[in-house]
């Protein structure tokens, strides 16, 4: 199958982006809290840079210790940033006062704020809106390609916002983004097999003593610590009864209940990415 990140696609809707740009006061670019840095359109950010605010979704997913380095992260790079989630009340008058406080100051009396909300696919873009409009005005789900257009929409705020259809980078050759883009749901045409995602999230649970506790209590009932991935497929499988014909365990089953399980967030708030990994790996790849 042809690589999504190349279709025309991507780039037209690019262009649209940017025909819009000149419109707008601001851009909030949604980036997954679980994933700042994979579930980033780095082309996007730089074509819309000036006026770009970063919120940081589905904090209710990700550890909020690693959230808050994130927000530190951004913010030492001379962002604007805000962690945000739809399931928590409080946060939508925290972000109604933090977009006020950070409006563009020459903007005309009487002129609506106009905001244009882009990220890669299913990081919960249409959901935010929905939120700050205090209806369910925008069609949304848990998989990526809900929004198939730019909409303008009114909010109670008087504001105008710009929903727009997640567009992934173009560019998406390197294998662990592909693995972990799918994991958090927003890469599904051309995805690689489920068994490989969960593979991945699972060599990220394991690398944590305090995640692999907590996976081995949820599908175990006990402390057990495995630390072979396959070993601990095969005996989520075997104790969650996801079995083949005589007996063996079905590894696409399992892997499909794990993902599910991960991404509804019943294994708990999984971050799957530390800003300290990636300085590592800064720091690795510059001494190599
Ligand atoms: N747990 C959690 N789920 C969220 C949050 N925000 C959105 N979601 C869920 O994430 C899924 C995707 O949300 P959408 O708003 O459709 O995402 P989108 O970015 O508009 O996606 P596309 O239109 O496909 O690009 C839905 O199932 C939402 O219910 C959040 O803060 N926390
Ligand atoms: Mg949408």
């Amino acid at each position: 199958m042809k690589d999504p990140g190349h279709s025309g696609h991507v780039f037209r809707e690019e262009k649209k982006l940017l025909q819009v740009l000149k419109h707008v006061d601001m851009v909030l670019e949604v980036l997954d809290a679980r994933l700042p840095l994979m579930s980033r359109n780095v082309r996007l950010r730089e074509m819309l840079a000036a006026k770009n605010v970063i919120i940081l979704n589905k904090a209710d997913l990700a550890e909020k210790s690693i959230t808050g380095q994130w927000l530190d992260f951004f913010y030492d790079e001379g962002g604007t940033v805000f962690s945000f989630s739809t399931k928590n009340p409080v946060a939508l008058k925290e972000l109604e006062k933090k977009l006020l406080a950070n409006r563009p100051r020459n903007l005309k009396f009487n002129r609506p704020l106009r905001l244009l909300v882009v990220g890669i696919p299913n990081v919960g873009k249409s959901s935010i809106i929905n939120r700050l409009a205090g209806k369910f005005a925008l069609k949304t789900g848990a998989r990526p390609g809900i929004t198939r257009g730019p909409q303008w929409l009114r909010m109670r705020q008087g504001w105008e916002m710009l929903d727009t259809p997640g567009i992934l980078y173009p560019y998406l050759r390197n294998e662990e983004n592909r693995l972990a883009l799918t994991a958090i749901g927003a890469l599904e045409k051309g995805a690689p097999p489920v068994e490989d995602v969960v593979r991945w999230v699972l060599s990220r649970i394991q690398a944590r003593e305090e995640l692999a506790r907590r996976f081995s209590r949820f599908y175990l009932k006990g402390p057990g610590l495995e630390q072979n991935v396959e070993l601990l497929l095969q005996q989520v499988g075997r104790r969650r009864s996801c079995l083949g014909p005589g007996g063996m365990v079905d590894l696409h089953k399992t892997a499909n209940l794990i993902l599910h399980d991960f991404r509804r967030g019943a294994l708990g708030r999984i971050s799957l990415e530390r800003p300290e990994d990636v300085q590592k790996e800064i720091a690795a790849f510059q001494d190599s």
